[in-house]
């Protein structure tokens, strides 16, 4: 039996990427993941723009598959202020999104910050480099840096201790970069200045987990419509890391937390971006446990992995090492595709930076030739399980 393969895409920023779309036609990927950074989150994104975006990718002999992300304005999350104004706003932008062909949309619900990461450029044993999440180094953070009410709280003594003894010995221009890594969003986004994250912090911790969840479907049930009489799919990506930071709620972080929104709005539209590592970094996830049992609401896909340590850090291996079964996933992810018309987009989540990569300059997470060595290495993964296993067995 012949299997119907996913759709490989990368994620490409727009003009100011330093990886250009020439560039992603070598890697192979015929399908593109994209979005409007210059446009301030809660503004309209006009039909104007979405055109010529989506014509300059044309241009390029490639297909724009994906936005990623429109994003959720601050106000929808925490359901205040001009809240429903913009919760049209972002009806329209989907509308426009559709009128230019573009039917899969990613976007997430984390409070405040998107991604966190502590360290950006981590040497490896073989000279490339990785991005980090070090439990001691948020902590010194949280607790040195931002100095949040209560933070204490939420370590145990050694990894207090730890933190301290960093602080006390760390020199000030690494403890500025600390800062920054933290306090960045997406790249060529704006990051959050210092004291708006400490009053946003308040502001969630009256609103909780529940509030969160609540606001979540509010979100979802208000632009369900639109999305089916467009045929739109809004696949939502989970929390990175997926378990609360800094004192933020994170509700999109393990199996019972996508079970719950897919059921509380239990409609097609409303589907999943599955990232295997933002959930691999969850100590108690099962990434091929997970996929089986979200897997007909499983829309989009961002491929790679991550090795755990005892606490809660971890840092971004190469796409088939690390702690998730890549093997099993994409033999899930194969399967699921047996059942679908349209094959699911995926895309080579994050790389090392490596080889000539070292010497450029490139968003961080997203050089060119870490992901096209992920790209090669999980094509040639589904290509061996697509030949070698009879799915349904
Ligand atoms: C990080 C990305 C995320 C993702 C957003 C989706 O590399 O995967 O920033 O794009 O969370 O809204």
């Amino acid at each position: 039996m012949k299997l119907h393969p996913l759709q490989e895409t990368w994620r490409w920023f727009g003009p100011k990427d330093t990886v250009s779309l020439a560039d992603i036609k070598q890697a192979g990927a015929a399908g593109i993941v994209s979005a409007m950074h210059h446009v301030p989150h809660g503004q309209l994104w006009s039909v104007e723009d979405i055109q010529k975006r989506k014509e300059e990718i044309e241009r390029a002999g490639l297909r724009w598959s994906v936005v990623e992300s429109i994003p959720v304005h601050e106000n929808i999350k925490t359901r205040s202020g001009n809240y429903k104004e913009l919760l049209e706003v972002y009806k329209q932008s989907l509308r426009n999104v559709s009128a230019a062909g573009v039917k899969t949309v990613c976007y997430n619900f984390m409070p405040v910050l998107d991604w966190t990461r502590t360290e950006l450029d981590h040497t490896m044993p073989d000279g490339s480099k990785s991005l980090w999440f070090d439990w001691v180094s948020l902590a010194l953070f949280d607790v040195h840096i931002l100095k949040r009410k209560g933070a204490e709280q939420d370590y145990d003594a050694a990894t207090l201790q730890k933190a301290e003894h960093r602080f006390q010995h760390a020199e000030k221009k690494w403890l500025d970069i600390l800062t920054e890594n933290i306090l960045m969003g997406v790249p060529g986004e704006a990051s959050i200045p210092l004291e708006q994250l400490l009053k946003s912090i308040e502001i969630y911790k009256a609103i909780g987990g529940d509030g969160l969840r609540e606001n979540l479907a509010f979100f979802l049930e208000s632009i369900m419509d639109v999305c089916e009489e467009q045929g739109i799919k809004m696949t939502i990506h989970p929390d990175d890391p997926p378990f609360d930071i800094l004192g933020l709620p994170r509700i999109m972080s393990n199996k019972n937390d996508l079970i719950y929104i897919l059921k509380k709005v239990d409609r097609m539209p409303n589907g999943i971006c599955f990232c295997t590592g933002s959930l691999g970094a969850g100590k108690d996830n099962d990434l091929p446990d997970i996929l089986k049992a979200v897997g007909d609401r499983v829309y989009f896909v961002h491929l790679r992995n991550v090795r755990k340590e005892k606490d809660r850090s971890f840092y971004e291996a190469d796409h088939l090492d690390g702690d998730t079964d890549m093997y099993e996933v994409m033999k899930e992810l194969l399967k699921i595709q047996q059942s679908r018309k349209e094959p699911i987009p995926f895309r080579p989540d994050h790389g090392h930076q490596m080889l000539d990569d070292l010497n450029k300059e490139t968003f961080p997470g997203y050089s060119a030739i870490g992901r096209l060595r992920g790209l090669a290495e999980l094509r040639g993964l589904a290509m061996g399980i697509s030949k070698s296993i009879v799915i349904g067995d």
